[in-house]
């Protein structure tokens, strides 16, 4: 099956942007598995899911996650597709520990954003080598709700205070209990002022960004075109167990067994996959 590895240039570019655009990511049959799951997401939704509008074919817009411990698809696709390599080369770590997978789907005409933010606020980890390989199962284009990065805004030491997210003011299962970090920048109140950036994807391209990078996405303002994307997060070398108040309220820190400050044990928990 094809793996790719990333080429000098789009680590340079990870590194400048703190986002890269890796073209065909995975092999093309990891698109057709992982669309299957994901439709079938959609109508039997887990305990962790939000959704905005069930049961719509407009206006929806639906998450699910940690779906690998219990479904084969998602295992074979951490465990075999390549990312865990493409993540450990973009972060330049010798390893690539696995945190969780994340099912994003606004169906066309779905109004709701995704607020700009941070991800390493609302994580229990700490480090610089933390990322996320963000996969097109659909096309995506920015007016079809295409993420938007500002241009190496990773380079930052801020925490940006996490925000909720979320359909017409629905909070479930949201994690914006930490206190620590400093008010993220109104990016929308003044567009211009920032360098942002923006990709059209196919589907088996993938954003390959750092959890410090500012991002965020408008509504899919298609009436044609659902957006698709499975999200998945990896932790590199110097990434350290930090159970922040509020952060991930789905990891049970006794599980985790080490304490605060230290890299994850190598058991199934957060497992390394490269
Ligand atoms: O898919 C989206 O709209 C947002 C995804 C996101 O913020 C992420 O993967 O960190």
């Amino acid at each position: 099956m094809y793996q790719r590895d990333l080429t000098d240039q789009e680590i340079a570019l990870y590194n400048a942007d703190g986002v890269v655009l890796v073209k065909d990511a995975v092999d093309p049959s990891w698109i057709e598995r992982l669309t299957a799951f994901a439709e079938a997401q959609l109508n039997n939704p887990s305990q962790l899911c939000n959704d905005g509008n069930p049961g719509q074919e407009r206006g929806r817009m639906f998450t699910d996650r940690y779906l690998w411990r219990t479904n084969q698809t998602v295992y074979d696709f951490i465990s075999q597709s390549g990312c865990a390599r493409l993540a450990a080369q973009a972060m330049g770590s010798e390893s690539a520990r696995f945190y969780f997978d994340h099912l994003l789907i606004k169906k066309r005409e779905t109004a709701t954003p995704t607020p700009w933010h941070q991800d390493v606020p609302y994580w229990p980890f700490r480090g610089r080598q933390i990322a996320s390989i963000w996969l097109a199962l659909t096309p995506v284009s920015v007016e079809g709700s295409g993420m938007e990065f500002v241009r190496g805004s990773h380079k930052t030491e801020h925490f940006y205070l996490p925000t909720a997210f979320g359909a017409s003011g629905e909070k479930v299962n949201s994690w914006t209990g930490t206190g620590e970090g400093v008010p993220c920048p109104d990016i929308e109140a003044d567009r211009a002022a920032f360098d942002i950036i923006s990709f059209d994807l196919e589907p088996g391209d993938a954003l390959l960004f750092s959890a410090w990078t500012l991002h965020g996405a408008p509504g899919n303002r298609s009436s044609t075109q659902d957006r698709f994307a499975f999200s998945t997060r990896w932790l590199g070398d110097d990434a350290i167990w930090d159970p922040r108040p509020g952060t991930d309220p789905s990891v049970n820190p006794a599980e985790v067994r080490v304490p605060a400050g230290q890299a994850p044990l190598d058991n199934a928990i957060f497992p390394r996959f490269y």
